[in-house]
């Protein structure tokens, strides 16, 4: 077999973002564009010749295209061995599991996540490190300077590889593994959860879940752990079948697109507990009968209630939200003596803190929930800490989370998308606040007083690097806060994120809608920002 060296010139638009790169399908399928980034991803790493690297993805339209031309790459590239989900099959979790478990030099994730799929919707590519955690700006930094002075990728020249049959083949010197997508992950999960106490609820009789795959990458893995492997009832996985297109919809497990299950949950005679995961598994979205669990509040009950858990029975180390993630996690951090730490939005701040020790559980706003179990966040992973906690309380999911409220407070908390802004007018938007924001201090909106106004920046604790212009917030002095950022995992125009969250410690006060009681707020958002002015949008596209 031969190896071709083919000459290219680079692309000026493959800056990894919050995620890996990520375009429309259309892009990565131009002549060149993936083999670029991902010799450039091979050009930026050291010492991986003769090494492993692990290769899957979320099943969507070109996945099995985009792995053979990468299984070929590394080939020509000198990897020793491919380990391969088959059928092309990985979830993002169950990639850092096989990584970290298999001690393999890293791995190439093929997914837009919570992005459409099919034809006309996204692709991406992320690549992941030894520690089995996206890779760091660092890395994230070479890889996009390796692409802006390529001029050559080599491939192998090679019939495909068979993705079906599991076992070994071998293209050139390389091996090829196809792997079993789900066993290492399930029997992972198998490690930490009380699977007997699990088993037990699911089939108890009148405990009834739904877990919905949204035709997304965890329908195989969730067909196998709760029906398989726990004994739940047959239909409780529901669009549990990958498609390439996610039949249509968004993969993205929130009340808008997982609607289906919302309607499920929110109807007569609902289930008991429902769940979601996103395009490549590892968000999760968490109901209970006629009731939404924000997911920041998801991570700070699942701290509070850690000690029930097998997994993280002997307590936790540390806590880390990301900086839009409300401050409810923070407040069980300081009743249990531990520090909660703030990085910025993405997966790839955490790797550190959890190699380090310092944190136990990890969390987003954006229905991320993961540990140190791996090194990304883990839909299913949360789904199981979830029935383990209603199988020990043996409570619903509105009485954990009231009680909660109870003892900490409530923040409430909502998220307001406005997407496919003008980019001019979202960056306008942006440097704008960046103008407005030394003059706020002391400001006075309403009973509301402006405490604090910056562009959040991250110093690592860890290796001490630098991220900085992370979001603008504006902290007022009741502890609410708002956080205006562009999103880093858009395919169209641009995407501004607004973050809301104000705090209310009287349980007389927990029941009013997010919406009613941050209503103030944004107000104030758009007064300070004037969205609705610059985008030309009445109202946000999404609400979560
Ligand atoms: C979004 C979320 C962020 C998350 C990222 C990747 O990024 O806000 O919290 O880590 O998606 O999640 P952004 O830059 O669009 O706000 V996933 O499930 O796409 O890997
Ligand atoms: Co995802």
């Amino acid at each position: 077999m031969a190896i071709k060296t083919v000459p290219t010139q680079p692309f000026n638009d493959q800056k990894p973002g919050t995620s890996g790169l990520r375009k429309k399908v259309t892009v990565f399928q131009k002549p060149h564009y993936l083999e670029n980034f991902v010799q450039s991803i091979f050009d930026s790493l050291q010492g991986y010749k003769g090494q492993t690297l692990v290769v899957g993805g979320d099943g969507r339209y070109y996945n099995r295209q985009a792995i053979q031309i990468i299984l070929k790459m590394a080939a020509a590239s000198g990897f020793g061995r491919v380990m391969v989900g088959q059928f092309g099959i990985l979830s993002t979790p169950a990639t850092s599991c096989i990584i970290r478990k298999y001690n393999t030099f890293g791995g190439i994730i093929l997914s837009a996540s919570h992005n459409p799929g099919g034809p006309d919707g996204d692709f991406g590519i992320k690549y992941n490190i030894s520690n089995g955690g996206p890779a760091p700006e660092k890395v994230t930094d070479a890889i996009y300077a390796s692409s802006q002075s390529l001029n050559s990728y080599k491939i192998l020249e090679a019939p495909d590889v068979d993705l079906d049959k599991l076992g070994e083949s071998k293209l050139d010197n390389m091996v090829v593994e196809v792997i079993d997508c789900v066993a290492d992950y399930a029997e992972l999960m198998e490690s930490l959860f009380d699977f007997n106490s699990i088993r037990k609820l699911l089939t108890n009789g009148h405990f009834r879940m739904c877990m919905d795959s949204l035709h997304a990458v965890t329908g195989s893995y969730a067909h196998n752990i709760f029906e398989e492997r726990l004994g739940a009832p047959k239909n409780t996985v529901i669009n549990g079948t990958p498609l390439e297109d996610f039949g249509g919809g968004h993969p993205d497990p929130n009340l808008v697109y997982a609607h289906q299950l919302v309607e499920i949950l929110f109807g007569e005679n609902a289930p008991d507990f429902g769940a979601a995961s996103d395009g490549d598994g590892d968000r999760n979205m968490i109901l209970g009968r006629h009731f939404f669990v924000t997911p920041s509040d998801s991570l700070a009950i699942l701290a509070a209630n850690a000690k029930l858990v097998p997994g993280y029975s002997s307590g936790l180390t540390g806590i880390a939200r990301s900086m839009p993630t409300s401050q409810a996690p923070d407040r069980v951090a300081a009743q249990l003596g531990i520090e909660c730490y703030e990085t910025p939005t993405g997966w790839k701040f955490f790797g550190n803190l959890l190699d380090a020790d310092k944190a136990t559980l990890c969390g987003e706003e954006s229905f991320g929930t993961g540990s140190n179990h791996i090194r990304e966040k883990d839909g299913l992973w949360a789904v199981l800490f979830w029935l383990n906690i209603l199988a020990v309380r043996q409570q619903s999911v509105e009485e954990i989370v009231k009680e909660h409220w109870q003892t900490y407070g409530r923040n409430y908390y909502s998220r307001h998308d406005y997407e496919e802004v003008a980019s001019d007018r979202a960056n306008t938007l942006i440097e704008n606040l960046r103008s407005a924001m030394p003059s706020l201090k002391g400001k006075q909106f309403g009973s509301s007083q402006v405490e604090y106004s910056d562009d959040f920046s991250y110093t690592d604790p860890i290796d001490g690097s630098i991220s900085q212009k992370q979001g603008v917030r504006i902290g007022f002095t009741d502890g609410s806060r708002i956080v205006f950022r562009l999103s880093g995992t858009g395919t169209q125009g641009a995407t501004v994120r607004i973050y809301l969250e104000s705090y209310e410690p009287d349980p007389a006060k927990h029941n009013l809608d997010p919406q009613d009681a941050l209503g103030n707020l944004i107000a104030i958002a758009d007064e300070i920002a004037q969205i609705h002015t610059l985008t030309g949008m009445e109202k946000p596209t999404v609400i979560t």
